[in-house]
Order: structure tokens, then C-alpha cells, then sequence
């Protein structure tokens, strides 16, 4: 079985039901072994567009990398992700961040997913459940790569209640 660390993003809808629905959708097609908290983070690339909901999973499967792609893009259209531009906001998405040791780059599919050293939103949930987990390209474990980022702004673990923050002029300042 491989170990696959997923990440899950939400921005648009009931964010919060979103992502639980994708985790259990998830659960149908691969082993769930460890699930980081929720956290509410500031727009990466497009800023014009509400705060997200992140996590990060890791999972076993036999799915191939592609046959994995294809699954988590099923769940995405099956829950209403419309194509839109770069960065876009979504109702959810779901990225494979690491797939065992495994270091691949074709039109489709680059693992790791390419952004993920410079986003706090991947890292920091990322940090809670496998902080010595090594980037296989960088040879970085995730603490590591979270403490040269020098920068958790604009990610902050959200209660589930809606308590934590709504305005993005405040998601920097609480910690
Ligand atoms: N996903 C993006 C672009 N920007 N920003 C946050 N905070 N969270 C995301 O999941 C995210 C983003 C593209 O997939
Ligand atoms: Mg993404
Ligand atoms: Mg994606």
C-alpha cells in the first residue's frame, strides 16, 4: 500500500460540510490513517475571493498516482467543482501532496504538488500530523520546510463553531 498525504481545500458553500463530505467520499476509495485540524486561511494566488477552509489527510491506497487523480477529480465534479480560472475560488479541492517517495512531473500530476513549500496553508496542517515527514525532492522534513517559510500568517485552526475569525483583516493578527 502506498502512504498518500492529501490535502483538501474548501472556500465556497457550507466550507466546513464541504470538506467532511470530501473526506467521507475520500474514505470510499482509500484508507484514512490520520487527519489534521481544520484551519481557516487567508487566499493564496487570488485574493479577491473568501477565506478557505484547509486540512491535510494521510491515507493508504493501492490506487495508482493517476487512478488517484482520477478519483479525487470524480469527487470534485461530483460535488459541483464548476472549471473556472487559476486559482479560482472552489467549492472543493483536493490535491495530492506527497505520494510515498515518489518524485514525478508529466502534464497532468507533479508530486509533490509544486506549490507546497510555499504555502503556510499546506504546511502547517501539514506540520501537525507528520513533521518529520521528508520532502523527497528537497530532502527537508515538513518542520523543517514550515520553519524556512518563516510564516504561519493567515492560517489559524478554526473552531468548527464560526467563532474564530471572519474578516480577513483579522486572520493575521490572531494566533
Ligand atoms: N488553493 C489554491 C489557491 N489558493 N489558498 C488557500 N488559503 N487555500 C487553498 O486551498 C488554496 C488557496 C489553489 O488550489
Ligand atoms: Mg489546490
Ligand atoms: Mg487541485
Amino acid at each position: 500500500m502506498a502512504i498518500v498525504y492529501i490535502g483538501i481545500g474548501s472556500n465556497l458553500g457550507d466550507r466546513r460540510q464541504n470538506i467532511l463530505t470530501a473526506m467521507e467520499l475520500l474514505s470510499e476509495k482509500v484508507v484514512p490513517e490520520k487527519v489534521s485540524s481544520i484551519y481557516e486561511t487567508e487566499p493564496v494566488g487570488y485574493d479577491k475571493q473568501p477565506l478557505f477552509l484547509n486540512l491535510v489527510c494521510k491515507v493508504e491506497t493501492e490506487l495508482s498516482p493517476q487512478l488517484l487523480l482520477k478519483q479525487l477529480k470524480k469527487i470534485e465534479r461530483g460535488m459541483g467543482r464548476k472549471a473556472s480560472f487559476r486559482n479560482a475560488p472552489r467549492v472543493i479541492d483536493l490535491d495530492i501532496l506527497f505520494y510515498d517517495d515518489i518524485v514525478m512531473e508529466s502534464n497532468e500530476l507533479t508530486i509533490p504538488h509544486p506549490g507546497l513549500t510555499e504555502r503556510a496553508f499546506v504546511l502547517v496542517p501539514l506540520e501537525e500530523i507528520a513533521p518529520g515527514l521528508v520532502h523527497p525532492a528537497k530532502k527537508k522534513m515538513v518542520k523543517q520546510l514550515l520553519l524556512e517559510l518563516n510564516s504561519r500568517s493567515g492560517v489559524i485552526k478554526y473552531d468548527g463553531d464560526g467563532k474564530v475569525l471572519h474578516r480577513r483583516r483579522n486572520v493575521s493578527s490572531i494566533r
